[in-house]
């Protein structure tokens, strides 16, 4: 797979394009990321890329002659679909995600100052994305997001031992809590330190099972929306009514001083 970026800061992206997985990716040669200097297609002596608003106010705004001229160059020699990053857009989500990682070539376009001119993302952008409801900088942080969660899709970029995280949220759901050793661990300041019996058990299908509970418990309390998402079987939506029934119940019941979150660790 191939990544273009376009961004006015080349010099923040060698780190992360460069370490662990995404370094190993590279190296391998299963993405391919160049990187693109918009002020190299500013044509006048001072090489502006952006001018100020029309109808006045503070800050700049990205030129889009500038921004059209350095697509077409990134275009005429690999085809491929261009992606403007702003709050303005669509959440990033991981289905996105898995869409851009079956494209030959994504184009990266980080922005800068107020935006872009709104006609050059009418004109040449095929998506507009926003990582979420905040205001960065730059859109570079965003692009090497995307691009992170885009590569350890592209088969061969995750080991086995890292293909296995990739099951968390391919499931739709939020990931179940994990417990490593010691088994017996007091912490200096008390609270809660069992790792749940039914993990240390040695029965692999009640450890399946307490963590697909677990998955569903979580997603219920913490993030309800991401249940509406999916289309579970009877199984599961059997077992979703039922968990959420026990949760409706705690929350009636006024003498169970247990938090909702308890339910996690029982
Ligand atoms: C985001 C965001 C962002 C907006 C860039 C103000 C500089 C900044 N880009 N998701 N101008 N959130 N961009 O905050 O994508």
């Amino acid at each position: 797979m191939r990544c273009t970026i376009l961004t006015l800061f080349p010099e923040m992206f060698p780190a992360i394009l460069g370490s662990s997985i995404l370094g190993r990716a590279a190296k391998r040669g299963l993405i391919v990321t160049e990187l693109v200097q918009i002020r190299d297609f500013a044509t006048d002596k001072h090489h502006r890329v952006d001018d100020s608003p029309f109808g006045g106010g503070p800050g700049m705004v990205l030129k889009p002659d500038v921004l059209e001229r350095a697509v077409t160059r990134v275009k005429s020699e690999h085809p491929g679909r261009v992606i403007w990053l702003s709050p303005q857009g669509k959440p990033f989500t991981q289905e996105d995600a898995r869409r851009f990682a079956a494209w030959p070539h994504l184009i990266l376009v980080c922005g800068h100052y107020e935006g872009v001119d709104e006609r050059w993302i009418t004109q040449e952008a095929d998506e507009e994305i926003s990582l979420g409801d905040y205001v960065l900088t730059g859109g570079e942080l965003p692009a090497m997001v995307i691009l992170d969660a885009v590569a350890r899709l592209i088969p061969g970029v995750l080991g086995d031992a890292e293909s296995a995280v990739a099951e968390s949220f391919g499931t739709g759901l939020l990931d179940h809590p994990h417990y490593t050793r010691p088994a017996h661990w007091q912490p200096l300041r008390g609270g809660e330190a069992r790792v749940p019996p039914t993990l240390l058990s040695g029965d692999h299908g009640a450890v399946a099972a307490w963590r697909r509970r677990q998955a569903l418990l979580r997603t219920l309390i913490r993030r309800p929306d991401l249940l509406q998402r999916v289309a579970w079987n009877r199984h599961e939506r059997r077992l979703i009514e039922a968990l959420a029934k026990d949760l409706e119940a705690m929350e009636n019941d006024q003498d169970d001083s247990r938090s909702r979150e308890t339910l996690l660790h029982t």
